[in-house]
């Protein structure tokens, strides 16, 4: 045998090593994937938002069409300071929202600084399913939105205008850590066919520049789902997310072996080496397949809903910086 013929021999010997391989991973993690009872975890304390999600997948809806039933109602609740309606606008004073979907299938959709437009998680899975695209922006994603039927709505309300005018008076940009200026939803169903979906979806940080885009809309940062695996979703300070490729890395941690809790943990001290005193906030929050949840915070305040069972709880994070 010539030594080009028994190289090409070895690659095909290899590759089909490596479907085998593949093959056997799949039906493992298929025989792993029953689950009685479906799961919503959402990022900090929206508590109806979860419950939406949760009632939705007990009546058998699938994880990304529950996951957008939860982000709906906070994109449509005014107190809500980092989500639609009543978000906190850009330092123009202009509210642009970004939100991404992600489905069992790994098919993705996301929108960014989108103006006007309040249910933008739904918008974003229209992109997923009507368009050739992964990801519209601004006035091209606003059109879409009005050709399927979205109608335009001021997304600044009384109170976030006042506030607006309140910061423009000093015009200090600095993003605070605290609970009461991150409030981003990133939600994760595990629907009854075993099934995993997510959505991402924020106004961003409160008094960003003009044409800003955060972790939240970008596939691998703000959210990720491998089915085979998990999902994980990211909320706080979006440009050190977007740094790590934070909810793709904890997926792929997942896989490697490492639990939701551990996974996330490797995520946040990722960022914290690189940041020896952040004052920022960042936390994951990951769902693997059997349905175990976990999750891990740079500072104190960060908390995360979990239904099933009919049992909507608020779990507490412990920081990594105490
Ligand atoms: C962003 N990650 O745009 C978002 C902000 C956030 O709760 O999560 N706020 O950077």
């Amino acid at each position: 045998m010539n030594r080009r013929l028994f190289f090409n021999r070895l690659l095909i010997g290899v590759g089909a090593a490596s479907i085998v391989k593949e093959k056997a991973y799949a039906n493992k993690k298929k025989n792993n994937s029953v689950v009685k009872n479906p799961i919503s975890i959402c990022t900090w304390d929206f508590k109806e938002a979860n419950f939406q999600a949760g009632m939705a997948l007990e009546t058998g809806k699938d994880a990304l069409s529950s996951a957008i039933i939860g982000a709906n109602v906070e994109e449509e609740n005014p107190k809500n300071s980092t989500v639609g309606y009543g978000g906190a606008p850009d330092r123009e004073g202009t509210v642009t929202l970004d939100a991404a979907v992600m489905d069992y299938k790994g098919n993705c959709g996301s929108v960014l600084g989108v103006e006007k437009i309040i249910n933008v998680s739904s918008l974003a899975k229209d992109v997923m399913e009507k368009t050739p695209h992964v990801i519209l922006s601004g006035k091209g994603a606003q059109n879409f939105a009005l050709n399927n039927g979205y109608k335009l709505n001021s997304l600044l309300t009384d109170d976030s205008k006042k506030k607006w005018m309140e910061w423009k008076k000093k015009s200090v940009y600095n993003p605070k850590t605290n609970v009461d200026n991150h409030d981003t939803i990133g939600i994760l169903c595990l629907d009854k066919k075993g099934n995993i979906g997510g959505v991402c979806s924020t106004s961003g940080l409160a008094y960003k520049m003009e044409g800003r885009i955060g972790d939240s809309p970008i596939i691998g940062s703000g959210l990720y789902i491998d089915n085979n695996v998990g999902g994980a979703v990211a909320t706080g300070m979006g440009e050190e997310i977007i740094k790590i490729v934070g909810s793709f890395l904890v997926v792929e941690l997942m896989r490697n072996g490492k639990t939701p809790k551990q996974a996330c943990e490797e995520a946040i001290l990722r960022i914290y080496r690189k940041n020896k005193s952040p004052k920022f906030q960042v936390a994951f929050l990951a769902l693997d397949k059997q349905g175990n949840s976990g999750s891990s915070c740079l500072q104190e305040g960060f908390s995360y809903y979990r239904y099933k069972n009919n049992i909507n709880k608020n779990l507490k994070v412990k920081p990594i910086i105490n």
